[in-house]
């Protein structure tokens, strides 16, 4: 019998969106507790002691072990499917894209779209204002990469879609959310478009 499935989320996230879709895609059972995000809740002293120490999810709840971290727990639930590549090389440039995602994609796309969509442009601290004009330009640096490189190939690791693609899917589709014009970037609508069109997909419904 496989250990319970538990999703801690906030379904306005990106990165819980994440681990239901790749859920969604293999279909797993996933069941879900929704946290908001918006009122502290991922920062009482209940969440910090028993769920998370960082404060955040995503968190991947499998029987009674907790792993925060949405493209770990991604890596948890693809572990042994189609989604991770059999090549050496390829598993490892499918890594590289999901550490790509974290340092060079989420901090400036998600950051933006958070702070624009659900926080406020005008309700922002003296030291988010200062950071916009970086994140938008790292944002689209970032879409100006995957544009790239979705020109060469139809999925981020050559022909077969991967765990890469599911990761960057989650916040790229939503970068309009963020103040980035999708349009410019024809390669990424397209690659935008196999993905939603996958067996099983679901959408974030946020
Ligand atoms: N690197 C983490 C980032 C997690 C993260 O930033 N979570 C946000 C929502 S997307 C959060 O919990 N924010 C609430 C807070 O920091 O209090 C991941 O990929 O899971």
């Amino acid at each position: 019998m496989p250990p319970q499935l538990l999703l801690h989320e906030d379904p306005i996230s990106g990165n819980c969106y994440k681990i239901r879709l790749v859920a969604a895609l293999l279909d797993l059972p996933l069941e879900r507790r929704a946290y908001d995000i918006m009122a502290g809740e991922t920062r009482t002293e209940a969440f910090l002691a028993e769920v998370n120490g960082d404060g955040r999810i995503p968190v991947l709840q499998v029987g009674d072990d907790y792993l925060p971290e949405s493209n770990a727990a991604c890596f948890y639930l693809v572990d042994g499917s189609d989604l991770i590549p059999q090549d050496r090389f390829d598993r490892a440039a499918m890594l590289r894209w999901m550490f790509w995602e974290q340092y060079s994609h989420e901090p400036n796309i998600a950051t933006l779209r958070f702070w624009r969509r659900f926080v406020g442009e005008d309700r922002l601290s003296e030291v988010q204002r200062a950071q916009v004009a970086a994140k938008q330009r790292g944002g689209e640096a970032a879409l100006a990469q995957l544009d790239q490189a979705l020109a060469r190939t139809p999925f981020l690791v050559g022909d077969r879609v991967t765990l890469a693609d599911i990761v960057l899917y989650a916040y790229t589709h939503v970068a309009d959310e963020g103040g980035f014009a999708l349009s410019a970037y024809p390669s990424v609508t397209a690659w935008l478009d196999r993905i939603a069109a996958l067996p099983r997909f679901i959408p974030m419904n946020r």
